[in-house]
C-alpha cells in the first residue's frame, strides 16, 4: 500500500480531481466502476504525478495507506450510495469515505450515521467549480468531525483554489454542513446568473444596445464592486459570434435555460426551513418559465409579444447604464443577505455553528460566485459576528441607500416596458418588506382569525387573542 488517497468515480469531476491530488504531490489511487475511463486517465495524464491504478474495487482499498482516504466522485443519489456501500464494505475502523458529488445535504447526514455506526468517518465535501475548478482549484466545502478533517484538511486544502494566500477549503461544521452550503452556494448562483440576465436583457431591449456594446459594458462593470467570475464570463459570452449565421451568439442559443436541480433543492429546503429566499426562487421559475415553450406561445399568441419598448429609448443611454448597474449590485446584495440567512436558519437547525465569514472567505475562488464582493461580506461578519442581517451592515446599507434611487426607477421602467425583471423587483420587494414599519401581515391574521380562529397578538399587551366574528364580535383572550 503506497497511495495517500484514492478517488473513485472517475468521470470528468473525478478525474480532474484526481490529476489535482497527483499534481500536489499525493500519490493517488484510482477506481472506475467502468474500467475503460481508469485506463484512460493513466494513459492521458500518467506523467502528471503518482497514480496507482485497480480493476478491482479490494485492489483499490489494499492500494491505500491507513487510515484510508477514499474520495467518491460518482453521480449524487443512488450511485453515491452503491459506491459508499461497496467501499464501506471494505473498509476498516478509522478510514474515511468523502462524498464529494452533490450530494443532497439530508443524504449526507443519513450516510454519516451509517458509516460512523461502523467505525468510518464520512465527510460530506461540496466541491465547486465545475470541471476547471477540479482540475485547478476548487472551493470546497467540508462537513464531517473535527477528527475527519484533521486528517483531511491537509489534502483539500492543498487542492483548493488560494486567495491572498488562504485556501478556499474548509471545515464547516457536522455531517450535512459542507453540503448545505454547498447547495446554497449554487441557489445563490442561479440568482446572480438570473440578475445578470436581466440586466442584460434591460441594455438590449430598454437601452436598445447591441450584444457586443454590452459586452463592454460588462468589462466595464468587471472593473468596480461588481467584478465577478459571472459578470467576467457573461462579458465574453455576448462578445462571441456564431460562426455559421454571422450573429450574436446569445441570439442563436434557444432561450430556454436548464437546471440539474440544486437551485430547486435550495428553494425547497428554504420553504421548509421558513427563510424567504425569493431571489433564488425567481430564478428558479425564471429558468422553469424559460423552458414551458406550449405555454409562452399561448400567451403570445393570445397578447402579442411584449418585445419592443412602450416607454421611450432613455435620452441618457449612459445614465439608465449606471442606473441598471446599480439595480443589480442592489439586488445581488438582497440575494446574498436572503442566503446568508438561509445558512443560519439551517445551521440553527441541525446544530452547525456556520462561520458565516469564513463562507463568504472560501467561495473567493474556485467556485462559480467567486467576486470581489464577498471580501466585503467578510468584513462586514469579522467587524459584528453577531450580525442579524446583512442588509443592516454599515457596508452594505450605504450601499443599498446609494442605488435606491436607481433601483425603484429600473424596476418601473422595467415593468412600463414589459422586460420581465423578477430578480430585480423580487429583491426590492423583499428589501422594502424587510424596511417597512408596518406590514399587512396585520390583516392577514385579522382574515386567518375570522375564516379559522387562528388567533392574533395584539401591539399593545401581551396574550393571544380572537374575534368572536360569528356572534357579537367581542375580543377574547384564548
Ligand atoms: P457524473 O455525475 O456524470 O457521474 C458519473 C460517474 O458516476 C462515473 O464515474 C460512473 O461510473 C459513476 N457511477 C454511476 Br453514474 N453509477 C454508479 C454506480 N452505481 N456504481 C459505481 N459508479 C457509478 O460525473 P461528474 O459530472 O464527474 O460528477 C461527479 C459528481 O460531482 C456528481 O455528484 C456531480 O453532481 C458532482 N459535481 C459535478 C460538477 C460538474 O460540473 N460536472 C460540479 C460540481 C459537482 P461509470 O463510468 O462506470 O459509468
Amino acid at each position: 500500500a503506497r497511495a495517500g488517497v484514492g478517488v473513485v468515480g472517475l468521470a470528468v469531476m473525478g478525474s480532474n480531481l484526481a490529476r489535482n491530488l497527483a499534481r500536489n504531490g499525493h500519490t493517488v489511487a484510482l477506481w472506475n466502476r467502468t474500467q475503460e475511463k481508469t485506463t484512460a486517465l493513466v494513459e492521458a495524464h500518467g506523467h502528471e504525478g503518482d497514480f496507482v491504478p485497480s480493476e478491482e474495487l479490494a485492489d483499490f482499498v489494499a492500494s491505500l495507506t491507513t487510515p484510508r482516504c477514499v474520495i467518491v466522485m460518482v453521480q449524487a443519489g443512488p450511485g453515491t450510495d452503491a459506491v459508499v456501500d461497496a467501499v464501506a464494505e471494505l473498509l476498516e475502523p478509522g478510514d474515511m469515505v468523502v462524498d464529494g458529488g452533490n450530494a443532497l445535504f439530508g443524504d449526507t447526514i443519513r450516510r454519516t450515521e451509517a458509516l460512523e455506526a461502523k467505525g468510518l468517518h464520512f465527510v460530506g465535501a461540496g466541491v465547486s467549480g465545475g470541471e476547471e475548478g477540479a482540475l485547478n482549484g476548487p472551493s470546497i466545502m467540508v462537513g464531517g468531525s473535527d477528527e475527519a478533517y484533521e486528517t483531511l484538511g491537509p489534502i483539500v486544502e492543498s487542492i483548493a483554489a488560494v486567495v491572498d494566500g488562504t485556501p478556499c477549503a474548509a471545515h464547516l461544521g457536522t455531517d450535512g454542513a459542507g453540503h448545505f452550503v454547498k447547495m446554497v452556494h449554487n441557489g445563490i448562483e442561479y440568482a446572480d446568473m438570473q440578475l445578470i440576465g436581466e440586466a442584460y436583457d434591460l441594455l438590449r431591449n430598454v437601452a436598445g444596445l447591441s450584444p457586443s456594446a454590452i459586452s463592454e459594458i460588462f468589462v466595464g462593470w468587471n472593473s468596480g464592486e461588481l467584478d465577478s467570475f459571472l459578470i467576467e464570463i457573461t462579458a465574453d459570452v455576448l462578445a462571441q459570434v456564431d460562426a455559421s449565421t454571422g450573429q450574436p451568439f446569445v441570439d442563436v442559443v434557444l432561450d430556454q435555460a436548464g437546471m440539474k436541480g440544486t437551485g430547486t433543492w435550495t428553494v425547497q429546503t428554504a420553504l421548509t426551513l421558513g427563510t424567504p429566499v425569493s431571489g433564488i426562487a425567481e430564478a428558479v421559475f425564471a429558468r422553469a418559465l424559460s423552458s414551458h415553450r406550449e405555454t409562452r406561445d399561448a400567451v403570445q399568441a393570445a397578447y402579442g409579444t411584449t418585445s419592443g419598448s412602450t416607454v421611450p429609448v432613455p435620452d441618457d443611454v449612459d445614465a439608465f447604464v449606471e442606473q441598471v448597474r446599480r439595480a443589480l449590485y442592489a439586488s445581488k446584495i438582497v440575494s446574498y443577505a436572503q442566503g446568508f440567512d438561509m445558512l443560519a436558519a439551517g445551521a440553527l437547525l441541525h446544530g452547525w455553528s456556520l462561520d458565516m465569514g469564513q463562507i463568504a472567505t472560501i467561495w473567493r475562488g474556485g467556485c462559480i460566485i467567486r467576486a470581489r464582493f464577498l471580501d466585503r461580506i467578510t468584513e462586514a461578519y469579522a467587524a459584528d459576528p453577531a450580525l442579524v442581517s446583512l442588509l443592516s451592515a454599515p457596508v452594505f446599507v450605504e450601499a443599498l441607500q446609494g442605488a435606491d434611487a436607481a433601483w425603484r426607477q429600473v424596476v418601473s421602467t422595467a415593468a412600463l416596458s414589459g422586460v420581465p425583471t423578477p430578480g430585480f423587483a423580487a429583491a426590492l420587494a423583499a428589501f422594502d418588506g424587510s424596511r417597512r414599519d408596518r406590514l399587512p401581515a396585520a390583516l392577514v391574521q385579522g382574515q386567518r382569525d375570522l375564516f379559522g380562529a387562528h388567533t392574533y397578538r395584539r401591539v399593545d399587551r401581551e396574550g393571544t387573542f380572537h374575534v368572536m366574528w360569528g356572534e357579537d364580535r367581542r375580543e377574547t383572550e384564548v
